[in-house]
């Protein structure tokens, strides 16, 4: 007999915990979690070095002052086993757990809708219905995992990052590859160079970063923000991408060469990454200005790697900076200063295969024991997409986002009544500091889901028109800016054969905010309440 709820969250990572203790307030909830614990993100990506690359004083909750008061952030940049204690911390303190089944991933959904009600079943094989579903799916939690030939007759162990074993692996005396220079490669790295025997870094483009400068947390940091967090939250949602940064009010070109250098040295020792993006009104919208960062980051690596050429393969050449998601690392470049280290390019020899003993590439062969697989996800619609999901009509999720997703406003879309996403395909996602952003995003739900109840309606809808309407508005943003002149995640070019464009709205959080909101007090402009 299938049981019934008011509402079903998929996911239980940080925007999911936070949808249970908000919508379990008032409403008949329950939450299926793939992972055999809480914390999503910080639940599966145990690698070594895996860290969170915003402050923790802002990455984590805002939505209960004692909480914020009392929890202390060992670090400036938690590290995930701290990132995974907290998410534990908050399922207990809030008495979530009463309401998540772990290890029950959510494998179809159904919307019937002449009872509107929708249908979900899970691989324990339970059966609910519900009224509405939150889907706290994550951005980055489908796994990237290259198809290579070969894989079966390959000896050694493989591991994907964010599908690393509980116990860490003793790699002592191993010879261990990582695939990948992303965020998680560029962390992973220089930890498993200590750990290794020896690592060969398989780099395909070589990214921008900038050293976090993370250290023990202070008295002062710590004092500065429980002192003043009520006002900091407001803030953060007022600031583009949901963090406190120093937003420039300059153009590069308004420097001279001497003085471009003294701002950006202040933005490379400033602790985000994000500051060398902003570090003049127009770096990710002009590419000369752009290329005076790009060279100074350049620059950077030159002056701390010491084999000149393993430097200039280091240097990003072939795309602006911020175009790809910028990375923040502890060590990296100074890495491949050690004897243990190789850099190996695989942009101009690519990766064939698998032999027995490790990868070859077009022009070579490594002896490999273990492989880091650091490749990345099927980024923002990956997780969604692999859960069969039928809207009215029969509509499937997975084909009328076969060339690439349509969504209003980034959390519904048509033909999915009664279905909401948190960071889901078009919104702010990355570009936000994804805590914050995500709790701003649940109560924006929440308030719907009050609202319909309220005004005697069952069910909403979204329209073509809106989805066709918040399309326009995310490429506008997206046009005028450098991100297009990159393959990533952020425009599903990392995988092969993925189709769309730009999935993520880079109009900025409060702009984000003030249209969804103004469409839901415009008489839910854009959307159908029956
Ligand atoms: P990313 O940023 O997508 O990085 C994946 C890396 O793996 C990147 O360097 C890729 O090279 C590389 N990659 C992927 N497939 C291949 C193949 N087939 N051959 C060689 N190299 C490959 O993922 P991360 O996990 O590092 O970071 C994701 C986000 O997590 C990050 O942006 C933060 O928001 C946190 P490419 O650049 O595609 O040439």
């Amino acid at each position: 007999m299938p049981e019934h709820f008011d509402i079903v969250i998929i996911g239980a990572g940080f925007s999911g915990l936070y949808a249970v203790h908000k919508l379990g307030q008032k409403h008949n909830v329950v939450c299926f979690e793939a992972g055999d614990g809480v914390g999503g993100t910080w639940y599966w990506n145990r690698y070594p070095g895996a860290r969170v690359d915003i402050k923790s004083v802002e990455y984590s909750y805002g939505f209960d002052e004692n909480l914020q008061q009392e929890w202390k952030w060992p670090e400036y940049f938690s590290a995930q086993p701290d990132l995974e204690r907290y998410a534990n911390h908050v399922a207990d303190r809030f008495d979530l757990r009463k309401d998540i089944r772990l290890s029950n991933p959510v494998k179809s959904l159904y919307f019937d809708k002449d009872t509107n009600r929708w249908h979900i079943k899970t691989a324990k094989g339970d059966h609910v219905i519900c009224q509405h579903i939150v889907a706290a799916t994550g951005a980055l939690s489908a796994p990237n995992m290259p198809n290579w030939p070969g894989r079966e007759d390959f000896k050694g162990e493989i591991f994907h990052t964010t599908q690393w074993p509980e116990e860490q692996p003793d790699l002592s005396d191993k010879r261990v590859g990582i695939i990948g220079t992303g965020s998680t490669g560029i962390q992973a790295a220089p930890i498993l160079a200590e750990q290794s025997k020896n690592l060969t870094v398989f780099q395909r483009t070589p990214a921008f970063s900038m050293p976090s400068g993370n250290k023990p947390t202070d008295e002062a940091h710590e004092r500065d923000w429980k002192d003043n967090y009520p006002q900091r939250r407001k803030e953060l949602l007022e600031t583009y991408g949901v963090s406190l940064i120093d937003y420039p009010t300059k153009s590069a070109h308004d420097y001279t060469p001497e003085e471009q250098v003294e701002v950006l040295e202040e933005g490379w020792t400033s602790k985000s990454a994000f500051q060398m993006m902003v570090a003049f009104t127009d770096v990710m919208t002009d590419p000369a200005a752009n290329e005076v960062v790009c060279e100074f980051v350049r620059n950077k690596i030159r002056a701390t790697v010491d084999n000149p050429k393993t430097a200039e393969l280091l240097c990003p050449k072939t795309y602006p900076i911020g175009a790809k998601r910028l990375c923040i690392d502890n060590g990296y470049y100074e890495m491949y200063n050690r004897d243990n280290v190789t850099l190996v390019d695989v942009k101009s020899a690519p990766i064939t295969g698998f032999t027995e003993t490790g990868l070859k590439t077009t022009d070579s062969e490594y002896d490999i024991d273990v492989l880091v697989m650091a490749t990345g996800f099927d980024a923002v619609t990956g997780a969604l997409s692999r859960i069969d999901i039928t809207g009215v009509d029969g509509m499937k999720l997975s084909e009328k986002w076969q060339d690439g997703p349509t969504t209003a406003f980034g959390f519904m879309v048509a033909g999915f009544p009664n279905f909401f996403m948190i960071h889901g395909p078009l919104s702010p996602a990355a570009f936000a500091q994804m805590i914050t952003a995500g709790e701003w995003q649940v109560d924006f739900v929440s308030g719907i889901i009050d609202e319909l109840k309220e005004d005697g309606y069952s069910r909403i809808d979204t329209t073509e028109e809106a989805e066709q309407n918040w399309a326009a508005e995310v490429n506008g943003a997206a046009q005028h800016t450098v991100h297009h002149l990159a393959d990533s995640w952020y425009n599903g070019k990392n995988i092969e054969g993925k189709k769309g464009g730009f999935v993520i709205y880079v109009g900025g959080f409060p702009r984000y905010c003030e249209l969804s909101t103004a469409a839901v007090q415009n008489n839910y402009e854009g959307f159908i309440r029956t």
